[in-house]
């Protein structure tokens, strides 16, 4: 065959993603002129890129996150910019029969012209556009310019021109923000949120290349794995090409599975209208293949699968990296008792898995600062708290492939909106021919990605509809239609017609199949009996079980704190550094944010009182933190011990744990757990233990004290009861898994290292939660010797060796109520290298006069401790700390710090 030869010599192409050879790639990457013609700016700026990060690096402008230059500099995104360069065409390339400029993603309204000619436009940031550049294009120099149009000018226009209004036209004034972000298909948050600056950015923010051939061009391999009935896989893949116009193209297509001897090989006939094939390969169980699990439940094996495609001389190839596994949504009704409603559940690999993780947003306003190693970095930090799910929510955007690649390696499977939230939405009919363009290519260009799991229409668009956000009661009947036209008549079929391997739902929240069997929308989509809830509780007493709701499983829950001060200071000028200063208030965009916040904090603590307002700013900061940290600890673990029963009117079975938010996108109070740069707050290393395998979560019931095990990260089987009908998740006892042990409960005095008594409690995990202890308080007190009352005793749990984890811990009151803290010093006594081969790695020692809580490590040098914000019961604990920049032992030494709760009163 002819690619036999030309295959050799294009195998150095694979190291990249694709190929073609044969025909000829011109990169336009790199750099490229940028004009505003109206201001007489001219600047080089990379590509891609967009126009404020290239006015930054020719230093036109400062750093845009620095204190009000969001407003400062709001012209930068109200101008029409024009990107501009040339590349030559040889003879040859002129020759061939198809010249085509292909433009990963333009960002967002534009005109594109070769030579001063139209070859094309574009309205949509999330769709791959292919201009026919033949006409337009000739041997040698072309010029290649594209106009852009401001994306708020132009949001602006889409809203006049409109037959309606469709809602909300503005943001809320605390965003200061621009409007009408749903009429243009861009990054919706670009325009501000409740947590972001207002950046609308233009731009080329992906690849751009110019690309000839004679033959065809593989654009998109997918991937379905299926598990048959004996135990082979089934591999349905679709080779999508591109082909020039008004030919045929013979060749012959390839198909090879890395690491197996599974190839497949035919002759296929293309032309425009018929440029796809579809493939399915059975896949004997004798060949070996390993399955890809999440995080915590197994490995994450990865093969490479090969496309090439040959005809005559030109061969073309692409690669993708696919795994196999097999998910399902398991909707089953409750309980015999169907008023009880339906479960939400996910099998993979046919075994229940609890969800456990957060929600992600861009990483950045200026999409090309996100390098693939921070967003890796990223998602290592979700990895290492236990996570195995992150929810890529609908008003960012379709990341970019190093994201999947990395979510695929570190198992964290992803739960994967299209970019709709927070609005009503235009359904005319050259909007929705966008939409089904986007979404065609972006389930195409992701859907062999092993973890995504999940497609979801849009973020909170049902609710919003429902609970009318944005006034829209007096047109129901309008927004509703158009809410089902986008979503139930096209954006269902398009994505099942593109993926029947996955579920797909209307929208989060929602009721799942409650919803479509409610025509589409639900009455009550916020509902604890179907689908998923989004869960926002701020000023009721978020420390206690008993606040929350109990859902079938929770995609959103938050809490907001302060980044750190260090964090804050970067674009904070001095004077700003206080908690009312007006910059302050500018930069909480949640409205009336921090005076809740404040409310937060006082619900579990004293608020600080330190005369110096700087060091009062960092009390306050450090308290939220902590009101964060308990508050998503407090809801995650409720709905972790909710996953094996219901309650009378049928809530229970919890099986997700999604809270809000995990990054940031600047230097902000918002709820993430991660800030901007990738430091974790006291949440991240929070989320270590409320996630963790095995825990011992410890909580109050009025004056009872109940202490339950969770279990959930075993092989994991459903029991239904013969007669309720009722699910329980067990240990899969065929694996001859019994979990069983001891907890050790202990109760101290504030003022003592050493317990007043411990109590010993066998328990035997039957289901992956049991109750192992309840008993009053008083009783515990009594029997404990706590003689002084509630204020003056804690309860500590371990399972064996007190310094080895799980550990838990439980005041009797509230912390503000605690009594024997005060005289408390805790202090960095010791830091030493590591006994490891890695270098960066160093133990921290931490001594402390009295028993401290919330112990805080800080420093300024990249990296993370093994565990912050810990309790400490002993005068002395050692703790990691794994340095992510070159560090010496004195330099890390003299740059930490530690408080602990008593700090902030002192
Ligand atoms: C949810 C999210 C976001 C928002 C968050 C916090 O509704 O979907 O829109 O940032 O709440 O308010």
């Amino acid at each position: 065959m002819a690619h036999q030869n030309t295959g050799l010599l294009c195998l150095f192409a694979f190291l990249l993603c694709c190929f073609h050879c044969g025909g000829v790639t011109i990169d336009l990457s790199g750099s490229w002129t940028i004009r505003d013609e109206n201001r007489g700016i001219s600047i080089t700026g990379n590509v891609p890129g967009n126009v404020h990060t290239a006015l930054m690096k020719s230093h036109k402008i400062s750093d845009p996150y620095y204190r009000k230059n969001d407003q400062e500099y709001g012209w930068i995104s109200r101008d029409d910019w024009t990107y501009n360069r040339t590349f030559e065409v040889t003879s040859p390339m002129m020759g061939q029969k198809a010249l085509e400029l292909v433009c990963e993603g333009l960002d967002t309204v534009a005109e594109v012209f070769v030579n001063d000619i139209l070859v094309g436009e574009s309205d949509n940031m999330f769709v791959q556009y292919i201009y026919d550049i033949s006409k337009a294009a000739g041997v040698g120099t072309n010029r290649l310019r594209i106009n852009f149009k401001s994306a708020v000018a132009y949001a602006a226009q889409q809203a006049q021109s409109g037959a309606y209004v469709v809602p909300p036209e503005c943001p809320v004034p605390s965003y200061h923000g621009d409007c009408h972000p749903n009429m243009i298909r861009k990054m919706q948050s670009s325009f501000s949120w409740d947590w972001g600056p207002s950046f609308p950015t233009q731009g080329i923010w992906k690849h751009i290349y110019v690309r000839s051939y004679d033959h065809g061009v593989i654009d998109y391999v997918t991937a379905e794995t299926t598990l048959g009935s004996d135990g082979s896989w089934i591999l349905n893949t679709e080779v999508f090409f591109n082909v020039p116009i008004d030919q045929v193209t013979t060749g012959d297509l390839e198909l090879r599975l890395d690491g197996t001897s599974v190839t497949h090989q035919q002759v296929v006939s293309l032309n425009r209208e018929n440029s796809s094939l579809s493939v399915s390969i059975v896949i004997p169980k004798s060949e070996p293949i390993k399955m890809w699990w999440p995080n915590g439940y197994g490995n994450q094996t990865l093969y490479t699968l090969y496309a090439f495609f040959s005809s005559g001389q030109e061969m073309s190839g692409k690669k993708v990296n696919i795994g196999f596994r097999t998910v399902e949504l398991v909707q089953d009704f409750v309980s015999t008792n169907q008023s009880f409603g339906r479960t939400f559940y996910f099998r993979i690999n046919s075994k229940p898995i609890y969800f456990k993780g957060s929600n992600w947003i861009p990483a950045d306003v200026f999409l090309d600062r996100v390098t693939p190693a921070y967003a890796n970095e990223l998602l290592q930090a979700a990895a290492d708290v236990n996570m195995n799910v992150l929810r890529v929510w609908g008003g960012g955007v379709y990341e970019m492939d190093e994201f999947y690649e990395a979510a695929d390696r570190l198992g964290i499977m992803i739960w994967q909106d299209f970019m709709f939230g927070c609005a009503m939405y235009p359904v005319h009919k050259s909007f929705l021919n966008s939409v089904t363009m986007e979404i065609t290519h972006q389930v195409r260009r992701l859907k062999h990605h092993p973890s995504i799991v999940i497609w979801s229409g849009n973020n909170e668009n049902e609710k919003a509809l429902i609970q009318s956000w944005y006034n829209t009661d007096g047109n129901f009947t309008l927004y509703k239609n158009d809410y089902l036209t986008l979503y139930k008549e096209l954006m269902a079929p398009l994505v099942t017609g593109e993926d029947s391997s996955r579920p797909f739902i209307l929208s989060s929240p929602g009721n799942g199949v409650e919803s479509v069997q409610e025509g589409g929308m639900a009455a009550e989509p916020w509902s604890e009996l179907y689908g998923d809830i989004h869960e926002y509780k701020y000023l009721e007493p978020f420390y206690l079980d008993g606040t929350y709701r109990i859902p079938r499983f929770s995609s959103e829950y938050g809490f907001q704190s302060y980044p750190s001060y260090d964090t804050l200071a970067k674009v904070y000028a001095p004077d700003d550094l206080t908690y009312w200063s007006d910059l302050n208030d500018y930069r909480q965009h949640h409205p009336a944010g921090n005076v809740e916040l404040m409310a937060e904090i006082s619900l579990l603590f004293n608020l600080p009182n330190n005369t110096d307002l700087k060091q009062r700013f960092k009390d306050i900061i450090y308290l939220t933190q902590i009101t964060q940290a308990v508050g998503i600890k407090t809801e995650t673990e409720h709905y972790r011990r909710w996953q094996n029963h219901l309650d009378d009117s049928g809530r229970g079975n919890t099986m997700g744990a999604m809270y809000w938010q995990l990054n940031d996108i600047w230097q902000a109070p918002t709820w993430a757990s991660l800030e901007y740069g990738g430091k974790w707050k006291m949440l991240h290393y929070f989320a270590r233990h409320f996630f963790a395998p095995l825990l011992i979560s410890p909580y109050l019931n009025g004056d009872t004290v109940c202490v339950d095990m969770i279990a959930d990260q075993i092989p994991v089987v459903e029991n239904r009861h013969p007669v309720t009908g009722h699910l329980t998740f067990r240990p899969d006892y065929s694996s001859g898994l019994r979990l069983s042990g001891q907890l050790h409960m202990s109760l101290y005095s504030w003022q003592s290292f050493t317990p007043l008594r411990t109590w010993v409690q066998p328990y035997s995990m039957n289901k992956t939660t049991e109750l192992i202890f309840c008993n009053s308080m008083s009783t515990i007190m009594k029997q404990g010797g706590c003689n002084q009352g509630k204020n003056f005793c804690f309860l500590f749990f371990h399972l064996g060796d007190p310094s080895n984890e799980p550990v838990a811990w439980q005041p009797l009151t509230e912390y503000k109520s605690i009594v024997g803290l005060e005289n408390s010093v805790v202090q960095v006594t010791d830091v030493q290298q590591a006994w490891t081969t890695d270098k960066q790695v160093f133990n921290v020692t931490i001594t402390t006069n009295t028993i401290s809580v919330f112990v805080w490590l800080d420093t300024q040098i990249k990296g993370r401790f093994s565990d912050n914000g810990f309790l400490m019961v002993t005068p002395k604990k050692i703790v990691q700390f794994l340095s992510s920049q070159p560090v010496n032992v004195s330099d890390l030494h003299s740059s930490l710090s530690v408080r602990s709760l008593s700090d902030v009163y002192h």
